[in-house]
């Protein structure tokens, strides 16, 4: 079985160089898989892993556009359509100078499995832009946009592929996506999630990732009988994901102390309030600034600048009990998994997409503390988009309460899968395993019944 692992990451590497990430995210569920594969020799046989990895289709495209100035810029947009195994592709769109084909295909390749776990009928997908949006004016974001949907609405549909956001890619921009997208077909449909409330949008859906990132880890909590209640927690980002983390952790009676954005993080020992809370929601969202104003802002308050010449993120090394990794993939390393442990971290639920490096992911593994793989922690936006997908087809829309009720209980039931497929496949307590064995049974499954597909 190693020759397996070292066989398959070998062909990866050379098939798909220069991809780090996707080699890191298909590294991690691969070792998984090996208990899967010792007992159902059929799936090996069928190849149907090394389906998986290959995506069903890869589109890159020129998206050239005007800035306020009229110079001309030229951005690279992708759609990975990675599988339909299960339902049509559905994954968000990434805006930010880091985004290449090889940080999306991480993205879609995990969206595959997480989208399986959900419980609801999605494939998985991913793409976005190199475009960074930051000091961008409200017209260049749309000039953008409209330039980046003149290619890809050719490419997706709402039964066919249903893109939603991710980092850089918030309300403001699904608008810009959206409506472009129904100027081209002239169809308002449900090809989008993420969308306003009064144009198709679920309530719920802005909340849902960080919402859901909170109730997976109270499910874990209460394999020990435990809760959130008075717990000191680690958050990182101060987007989406991390706004509505903290505003749950605050309802749960948990105490966030620290925010960050790509300039650096913010500890504040008093915790971070309902108002405090409002603050970085309005210079986030609104004013779009940078995270050092907080500390302006609130006494008490310490802003650290990134250290380029760190070898560990000194976020993470500070006393609590709980880390919600939210802004970006490999934001905890070795030193960093080593730091949280020593500060007495024994809850670690990832709302980001691939926050832990695989030296990090072992040593938390190793640790047997509760620690939720994103696949399975951050599900919750994406399940939420499935609602928002389901409403649009029946043309109707759910109160707060029901969307709210309806993503509570997916997030449990992923929790039980995940920790009773680890128990079935002998690693008790291991979400890694238990959230990459569910996943791959479920679309797996699929793909057999469907023929060599
Ligand atoms: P946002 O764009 O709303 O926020 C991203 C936050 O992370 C910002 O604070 C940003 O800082 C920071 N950040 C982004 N990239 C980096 C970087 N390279 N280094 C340091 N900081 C960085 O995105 P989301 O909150 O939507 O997404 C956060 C994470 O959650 C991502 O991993 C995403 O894939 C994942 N996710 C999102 C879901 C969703 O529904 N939105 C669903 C599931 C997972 P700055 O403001 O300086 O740019
Ligand atoms: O990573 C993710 O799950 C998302 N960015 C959300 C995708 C979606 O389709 O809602």
């Amino acid at each position: 079985m190693e020759n397996y692992v070292s066989n398959l990451m070998a062909e990866v590497k050379a098939k798909n160089p220069n991809e780090v990430e996707f080699h890191q995210a298909v590294q991690e569920v691969v070792e998984s898989l090996t208990l899967v594969m010792d007992r159902n020799p059929r799936y090996r046989k069928a190849k149907v892993l090394e389906r998986i990895i290959e995506p069903e289709r890869v589109i890159m495209f020129r998206v050239p556009w005007q800035d306020d100035n009229g110079e001309i810029h030229v951005n690279r947009g992708f759609r990975i359509q990675m599988n339909s195994a299960i339902g049509p592709y559905k994954g968000g769109l990434r805006f930010h100078p880091t985004v290449n084909l090889g940080i999306l295909k991480f993205l879609a390749f995990e969206q595959v499995f997480k989208n399986a776990l959900t419980t609801l009928p999605m494939g998985g997908g991913k793409g976005g832009s190199d475009f960074d949006p930051h000091g961008k004016s409200d017209a260049e974001v749309t000039r953008f946009c409209q330039a980046f949907m003149c290619e890809l609405f050719r490419h997706i549909g709402p039964d066919t592929d249903v893109p939603a956001g991710d980092i850089g890619v918030g309300a403001r921009e699904i608008g810009f996506l959206f409506g472009m997208y129904k100027r081209l077909k002239n169809e308002f449909t449900g090809v989008m999630t993420g969308k306003g409330l009064t144009w198709g949008g679920s309530v719920i859906r802005p909340e849902a990732t960080g919402y859901g990132a909170v109730y997976f880890a109270e499910e874990m909590l209460k394999t020990r009988k435990e809760d959130l209640k008075g717990k000191t927690a680690l958050v990182s980002g101060s987007g989406n994901v991390s706004q509505y983390t903290i505003e749950k952790l605050i309802t749960l009676g948990a105490k966030p102390i620290t925010v960050s954005d790509s300039t650096g993080y913010i500890l504040d020992e008093e915790g971070i309030s309902r108002e405090k809370l409002s603050f970085v929601m309005d210079l986030k969202n609104v004013r779009r600034g940078r995270i050092s104003e907080y500390a302006d802002k609130f006494k008490g308050a310490v802003f650290t600048p990134v250290n380029p010449k760190l070898d560990h993120n000194p976020l993470w090394d500070h006393k609590a009990e709980c880390a919600f990794p939210s802004a970006t993939q490999n934001e905890i390393n070795g030193k960093d998994a080593a730091n949280l442990l020593k500060n007495g971290v024994y809850v670690v639920c990832e709302g980001a997409n691939m926050p832990t490096n695989i030296d990090g992911v072992n040593q938390f593994l190793d640790a047997k503390i509760l620690f939720g793989p994103g696949k399975a922690a951050n599900a919750g936006g994406v399940a939420t988009s499935g609602l928002e997908m389901a409403q649009n087809s029946m043309r109707i829309r759910w109160t707060r309460e029901e969307v709210d009720a309806r993503l509570f209980n997916i997030m449990k039931t992923i929790h039980e899968v995940c920790a009773r497929t680890a128990e079935k496949y002998g690693t008790p307590g291991n979400y890694v395993n238990g959230a990459n064995i569910a996943g791959f049974v479920k679309v797996a499954d699929a793909m057999m019944d469907q023929g060599l597909v």
